[in-house]
């Protein structure tokens, strides 16, 4: 772009605006009270309402302090307490003000609307992956949730709800599930929430971590969520809006107490999250069993289809890996190749 002479108005303006934007900066610095910082977990995160909960688990309404860049449920965060102009603490609403974003362990996003990216939850231990009998289940899908666990990185945990409808078909496809993710090293639950199983172990591998379920609709997450939360957190989780629809669901980002230390983070944006996939360096890092075969190949650019001395399909001809979840690997690759 050719460079174009600023007529002597226009700089005026923008000297003037740059030291307003400055006087307000300091403003807002000098209208912080430094002695009086707590740091708190973002629990919901609608626009720039926010709610924070401290460690004794008091909630605080916050207002977030510009330019700190997105902020996601989950996120840690220091907070203050907001001054008037003369010193005196604010009174009433939204006298809290959020300055800072502790470093986050990982931050799950998704892509949104024209392909920007949007935050969906921060600091996340691990990411329940809910499968079902009805509808049925997707390996190719429970990889692609998989690789986003490790790329995170996060643990992984498999659940198959409604076991209750348990038929001779379908038990086979249990069997196969749970034999070829146990056999990679993932934990793997089978659960009916309608028959009341299973929820033990589930609870036992939701605590002292915090976690979020995914998986597609009509599985089961809910319901999941519903069975082992605390009496007191169902009611919070009713805090809902009424769609067109006439169903019912949560508007805001939500972060609920289970017993033993454990965490859930849900929300409409968690709950809808489809992995996206950066690169074949993530991919190939995403399926644990295959990449402990990357780097063998006799060629350094094998695409492990028709080379000779491809480390990965020999592999798989020895039985040391999986041919569906290798199958899966080189196409979920393909996919990445032709969207490029
Ligand atoms: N048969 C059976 N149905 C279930 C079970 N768990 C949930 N459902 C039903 O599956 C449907 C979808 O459940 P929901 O929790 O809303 O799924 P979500 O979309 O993943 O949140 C509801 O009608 C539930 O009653 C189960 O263990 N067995
Ligand atoms: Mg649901
Ligand atoms: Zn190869």
């Amino acid at each position: 772009m050719a460079k174009r002479k600023l007529s002597k108005q226009q700089k005026r303006r923008i000297d003037s605006l740059q030291k307003s934007r400055i006087k307000n900066e300091q403003q807002d610095n000098a209208a912080l009270d430094e002695s009086n910082t707590l740091t708190a977990r973002v629990i919901s995160h609608h626009g720039r309402q926010l709610f924070v909960e401290t460690e004794d688990l008091s909630k605080i309404k916050c207002k977030i302090r510009q330019n700190l860049g997105d902020i996601a449920c989950g996120d840690y965060v220091l907070v203050q307490q907001a001054l008037d102009t003369d010193g005196q603490k604010k009174s009433g609403e939204s006298q809290y003000v959020v300055v800072a974003i502790k470093p986050r362990k990982n931050l799950l996003v998704k892509t949104g609307f024209a392909g920007a990216v949007k935050p969906v939850a921060a600091n996340i231990g691990q990411l329940v992956i809910v499968t079902a009998l009805k509808p049925k289940p997707n390996p190719y899908l429970i990889d692609r949730y998989l690789i986003a666990a490790e790329n995170l990185p996060a643990d992984a945990l498999i659940i198959i709800n409604k076991v209750d409808l348990l038929d001779d078909e379908t038990k086979k496809i249990v069997d196969d599930l749970t034999a070829l993710y146990q056999g990679i090293g993932y934990r793997v639950i089978s659960a009916s929430i309608k028959q009341n199983t299973g929820l033990d172990e589930i609870a036992e591998a939701l605590s002292n971590t915090t976690s979020i379920l995914v998986g597609l609709s009509g599985v089961g997450k809910s319901s999941i969520v519903k069975a082992i939360l605390p009496k007191e957190e169902i009611k919070i989780g009713e805090t809902s809006e009424a769609t067109g629809e006439g169903k019912h669901t949560t508007t805001v980002s939500a972060l609920y107490h289970l017993k033993d230390n454990g965490i859930i983070i849900d929300s409409p944006g968690v709950r809808d999250f489809t992995p996206i996939n950066n690169s074949i360096d993530e991919i190939t890092y995403g399926f644990k069993d295959v990449r402990q075969f990357s780097g063998g190949c006799k060629f350094s650019n094998c695409s492990h289809t028709n080379e000779p001395g491809c480390a990965m399909k020999q592999a798989v001809a020895e039985g040391k890996l999986n041919e569906q979840r290798f199958n899966n690997y080189l196409r979920m690759v393909q996919e990445f190749n032709e969207k490029e």
